[in-house]
């Protein structure tokens, strides 16, 4: 660091000259990140400063969270369903599965633990079991790549403290057979994590009906994420429980701030993302998110129709906004794709060409990746 600082002009040239960089998200079909809605970005810094690690300082702010939690409670079965606005994904994904151990240790003491998740599951599992020094078992998936729920019984046992289900997979966006799994938690007496990160803004304004939330008897907590599919800026997620006792199993005391325990990993947190999130619900409404999300499905129809006609076909039919499409020498097809400035990603198992279609895929970008993947494919 320098001694002397810079002008401030001197330091916006910086700043243009690495946004130049960076890329812009419309030929971005690798992301489960977007442009978040303009008054996300207004309500973000309107309250850039506020600190919900401190909330007793910040009440205003304090309200719009615990009005976030109470949308999307209600949005996900259960309006008086607990819980706090996150970091994202993992953050409420850690915290789920550290209250479910929390409270099997209030059980049986200390001892090793063990969770059993799909296959299909993020890689924030694998740094949760890292973390709290877990076993992490991975059950296999059945040919439409969801879980297997007879083999999520078999490795369930008396030290599984968690079993995980996702509403939304990241490689495929598949949704697993939470009624199925919250039958084998109710039966089991264990807790059941259902990670919507991705899904929760998607599946309820879906045409076809879904049941993966708090409206299924046995959900114990659910992970949501605004700063995905809600159209928030980042670092927005959001943890429901069912229990209070679940979100208790998390408090830690706070003996000199405005309030009394803390519940959340972080301890200084942005306020100005729950105030985004806040306002995009308010704004939109699940009228508004439906229309979001028709969009983003109808685009998806366009790409596989398309690709259909190349000769490729998706290795499940899209139940969401995310399309896995067989594609031979895949690595091949995406390192050229990339080279005419699209980004895509590819799946390990099976392997496939991904794209997620995001809010900011518009038609005429959907229309010309699929002339620019029939040149990839050596077909025009
Ligand atoms: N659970 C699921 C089902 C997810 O898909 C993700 C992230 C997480 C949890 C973790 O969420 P956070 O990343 O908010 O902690 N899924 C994407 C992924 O890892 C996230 C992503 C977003 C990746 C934008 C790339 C990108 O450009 O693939």
């Amino acid at each position: 660091m320098e001694e002397r600082g810079l002008s401030a002009e001197e330091v916006e040239l910086l700043l243009e000259e690495k946004k130049r960089k960076d890329l812009r998200y419309e030929r971005i079909f690798s992301s489960m990140c977007t442009y978040p809605h303009e008054i996300a970005i207004r309500a973000h810094m309107k309250f850039i400063e506020a600190n919900l690690g401190d909330y007793g300082l910040f009440p205003g702010t304090k309200e719009m969270e615990s009005e976030v939690v109470r949308m999307l409670g209600s949005l996900l079965g259960k309006e008086d369903a607990v819980g706090y606005v996150t970091t994202g994904g993992t953050e409420s994904n850690i915290q789920a599965i550290r209250a479910a151990r929390n409270l099997k240790r209030k059980e049986l003491g200390n001892a090793t633990f063990n969770i059993v998740v799909p296959e299909s599951a993020h890689f924030s599992f694998d740094k949760i079991a890292d973390l709290l020094s877990l076993e992490v078992r991975k059950a296999r998936l059945d040919d439409e790549l969801r879980v297997d729920v007879g083999a999520v019984g078999e490795l369930t046992d008396k030290r599984t403290v968690a079993i995980v289900g996702i509403a939304g997979t990241t490689e495929f966006g598949q949704i697993d057979p939470i009624e199925e799994l919250a039958e084998l938690a109710l039966e089991k007496s264990v807790f059941l994590h259902v990670d919507a990160a991705f899904g929760g803004f998607v599946i309820p304004f879906l045409e076809r009906r879904y049941k993966f939330d708090f409206s299924v008897e046995g959900v114990s907590a659910i992970s949501i994420d605004p700063h995905k599919m809600g159209m928030s800026t980042i670092p927005a997620g959001c943890l429901l429980f069912r229990r209070r006792e679940h979100l208790e199993a998390l408090a830690v005391e706070t003996p000199y701030l405005t309030t009394k325990a803390q519940y959340s990993l972080v301890g200084t947190r942005s306020g100005a993302a729950a105030a985004a999130t806040f306002a995009v619900l308010k704004l939109l409404g699940r009228e508004g998110l439906r229309k979001v999300v028709g969009e983003c499905m109808r685009l998806t129809k366009l790409i596989v129709e398309g690709a259909r006609k190349l000769g490729v076909e998706p290795v499940i039919e899209p139940v969401m906004n995310v399309i896995a499409l067989k594609v031979e020498n895949v690595e091949l097809v995406a390192e050229r794709l990339r080279e005419w400035g699209w980004r895509v990603s590819t799946t390990k198992k099976p392997k496939a060409l991904r794209l997620v279609i995001m809010p900011h895929v518009t038609e005429e970008a959907a229309e010309q990746f699929l002339v620019d993947f029939a040149g990839a494919l050596g077909l025009s």
